[in-house]
Order: C-alpha cells, then structure tokens, then sequence
C-alpha cells in the first residue's frame, strides 16, 4: 500500500489502481481520481430513516429522509415561504461578502474583494464581483447619460442609452483584473490574508453589449485615429488612453452583466469591455471616447500603472494581464482535518488567450501532476481547475503553475523579481505557495 492513504478509500492494501498510485510527489493523484466513486465522506446511514412513501395519487413514489427519532425536520412540516421579486443567498451564506479596503479620508475611493476562498466554478456572482472605485458610484440617471464618439471622426455621433440597446450585441464571458491585484506579493514578508483578500481583484462575468467596431464605424475613424482616450461620467471623470487596434479587435461597449442590466458599482447605464487587459481600461459609465493620434498621457498612464526597471527604465502601457493561477482551496486560513484525500481546487487565466495547462505542487515545486481544468476553457476567461490529492498528514507546500495558449509559463517570484526588479507594484502573477502544517493550518509562503 502506497505511504499516506487514508482508510477513506476503500482499496484493498495491495490492490491500488492506477489512478490511485501517486503521480508527483506529497500524495498528488492522477486527476482521473476525481472521477472514482468510492470515496466515503458522508456518515453512515441505517435504512430504517429512509422510507419510501407513495403519494396521495399512488402515481409517484417520494423518498423522504426522517432524523433520528423518526420526526420530520420543521421545514418539511409548514409549507415554505413565499416567492421573492430578487433571490439573495441563503442567510446561512451570509458571511460570504466581499471585504472592503478603502481610503478612510475618501471612502469613494479603494476597493472591495472577491472572497474568491469561498467561490466555486469560474463565474463571479454580480455582488460579489470586485469593485475599483476613484471616486465612489455614480448616481446615473440613464435617461441623461449618452455616449459621444469624437476627436480624429469623420462624424461626430452621440448614443443614448436607448440607441445603443437597438444596435446588433455580442457576450464575451471574460475576466476583469486590476492591474494592481496581488500587489502583496511584491512584499519581501509573505502577506497572511485569505486569498481573496490580496488576489480578488479578479473576477469573472458575462458581459454582453455593442461592439465598438460597428459605433466607429459609424462616426468613420480618420486614417490618423490610432488612439482613443476613453472617459467616465464619475466625479473624478476617470479616463485612460487605449489603441484603437484594441477598440477595432475586440472591445465592447456593455449594458448588460450575468444577464441583467449593469449594476450601478460596474458602470451603469454603460462600460468599456476590454478583453484580458488590465481592469483600469474597462471605464465604467463611459460617456465620452475621442478619438487622437497618439495617448493623451492621463494620469493612470503616468503617476500610475507604469514601473521602474532594474535597468532604470521604466515599462509603460503594459496592458496585458499576463497568465497566472492560483489553489483557493485549500488556502490561506483554511483547515484540513485528517489525514487523507483532499480536492485541490483553484483559478487560472490569461489575458493572452486560452489556459492550456495548470500543474500543480504538492512539494513546493520539485514535482508536479496535471490538474484537470473544467469545460468550456474559453480565451481570457477564469479557468477552473481541480486536482485530487492524498495528503499525508505531514507538512506540505502546494503550488499552481499555469501555461497559455500561447506557451507562456506562470513564473516563480523570485524569477519575476530577477527579470522586473523590486519596485514592482502592478502585475504580480507569480506562482502562490501555501504551507500546510502538520496540524493541517495554511499560512502563505514564499518558496
Ligand atoms: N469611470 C471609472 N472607471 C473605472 C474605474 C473608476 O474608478 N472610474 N476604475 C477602474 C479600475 S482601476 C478597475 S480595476 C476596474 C474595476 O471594475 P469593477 O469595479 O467593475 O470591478 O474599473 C475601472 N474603470
Ligand atoms: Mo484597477
């Protein structure tokens, strides 16, 4: 019997599977393993509690599950509550919230996270999804809210809200991330927060609304519009500069997220979709676009989202969010109980395309197995992946490495440190270790 496996797996000493046998070091199991039953989690049950019941009818045969003493629990014994106009989590959920980190002076101004340590899947709930705010919510009236398009056009074009709901629309399920997420990891001390609390400012949406192609089009770019300053109807008027190439390829201009119209926090009554480049491109209640021949050089491509280099340089428009993941459970703050089988699950992405692979760690990086990623994989979308493993009740470092569709590998800190410095501030996506302690505590690491 291979070292480690708990009594939970019920193999005969001797007779192990394959997908059983350990395919990288610290019990990491081949990910096929997740696809076996026989893992016995639940607590025995006698077959006196589970009685079949005919209904009234006699046509349809109902299970129904009594406790103990043979009573029926209180909420099968009334009939439920009502229908509600707007469903909210189970109030037994409602711990799970994003946690808010703002200017004390300015409290329009921070951000609030994704607790991404309590999510599953790759969508992010609509009120959960992280907020980046300069200067607070916008009140919109979307009644008085348009979209001018001007600048280097053939045509000045203003859009309200109610043309732009005519125009022919396309979704995109794609991820949005601050170019400043996972800032702590530039910390020369391993930050101890739950993961969602210093990598979620990511998160990941249906966004549908008008391709930008059609509306510049229409106002007719002059042959010198090579870029765009896009603005925001805040009280700071946000706005940033992006190439038009950009504009032309694949952004939109959005009006509905998860289904519905945007909330009033992600830029109602309309935003800037930027696919996988940095989360400040994404202007939200976008009101004006001017088109021009080189960047207007705001704010946040100056004071910010620009680095010095250990060369004395520094790296300016780097728009790309590049490929990184991360294990959300377990992680930071969690327990594992006994030893035994654990599902390692977590997220990864790229703004480049694709995520073609994720391996994972379960000896702080000398060997590594493949996790299976969960269907559909889409291009600069969150990517699910989960990876079966039998921990060994001794301490343990797990780790996540991502690859792109593109062949780019998620690097390890100290190699982004090497290649970019340590004045970095934006663009953290090396690999996250966790340590797992023989009392089955996490703490983060860098190792
Ligand atoms: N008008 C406006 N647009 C904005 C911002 C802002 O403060 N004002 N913040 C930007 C930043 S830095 C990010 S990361 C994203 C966050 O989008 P979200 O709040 O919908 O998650 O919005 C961007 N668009
Ligand atoms: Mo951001």
């Amino acid at each position: 019997m291979h070292e480690g496996f708990a009594p939970a797996l019920n193999d005969r000493p001797g007779d192990q599977p394959d997908d059983l046998i350990p395919v990288a070091g610290g019990g990491l199991l081949h990910r096929r393993a997740l696809l076996r039953r026989g893992l016995v989690f639940a607590s025995a049950t006698s077959a006196a509690t589970l009685t079949a019941r005919a209904d009234a009818a006699g046509s349809t045969v109902d299970a129904v599950v009594e406790n103990a003493s043979g009573e029926f629990p209180a909420w099968m014994r009334t009939p439920g509550a009502p229908f509600s106009t707007y469903g909210q989590p189970s109030k037994h959920e409602n711990q799970v919230v994003r946690r808010i980190g703002a200017n004390r002076l300015a409290p329009g101004n921070g951000v609030s996270w994704t607790p991404l340590e309590d999510l599953e899947g790759f969508i992010t709930p609509t009120g959960l999804h992280f907020e980046r705010h300069h200067n607070g919510v916008p009140e919109i009236d979307p009644a008085r809210h348009a979209l001018t398009i001007h600048g280097r056009v053939k045509q000045p074009l203003t859009f309200s809200v109610a043309d732009l709901l005519r125009y022919p629309m396309r979704s995109h399920l794609i991820f949005i991330e601050c170019g400043g997420n996972s800032n702590a990891g530039w910390h020369t001390v391993p930050i101890q927060r739950p993961v969602g609390s210093f990598h979620g400012m990511v998160s990941c949406s249906e966004w549908t609304g008008v391709p930008l192609s059609l509306l510049l089009a229409e106002a007719g770019l002059e042959p010198a519009a090579t870029w765009a300053v896009a603005e925001g109807a805040d009280a700071i008027a946000m706005n940033i500069s992006l190439p038009v190439s950009k504009l032309m390829d694949d952004c939109i201009v959005a009006l509905y997220q998860n289904g519905e119209r945007l909330r009033p926090e992600h830029g109602y009554p309309m935003r800037l979709i930027v696919p996988g480049w940095e989360g400040v491109l994404n202007v939200k209640w976008l009101h004006r676009l001017e088109l021009t021949d080189q960047p207007v050089m705001a704010r946040n491509e100056t004071a910010k989202y620009t680095e010095l280099q250990p060369d004395g340089k520094a790296r300016q428009f780097t728009f790309v969010m590049e490929a990184k993941s991360l294990i959300t459970s377990p992680s930071h703050g969690q327990h594992l109980g006994a030893a035994g089988y654990y599902q390692i699950s977590g997220l990864a992405w790229s703004g480049r395309g694709r995520i073609r692979r994720v391996e994972v760690s379960a000896d702080g990086g000398k060997t590594w197995a493949d996790a299976a990623l969960q269907d559909p994989v889409l291009p600069r979308c969150l990517t699910r992946f989960r990876a079966p493993w039998q921990w060994s009740g001794r301490p343990a470092v797990l780790k996540s490495r991502a690859t792109d569709e593109t062949g780019y590998v998620q690097p390890e800190r100290q190699a982004l440190i090497t290649q970019r410095g340590s004045n970095g501030y934006f663009h953290c996506n090396a690999i996250v270790s966790w340590s797992i302690d023989e009392d089955g505590d996490v703490t983060h690491v860098y190792a």
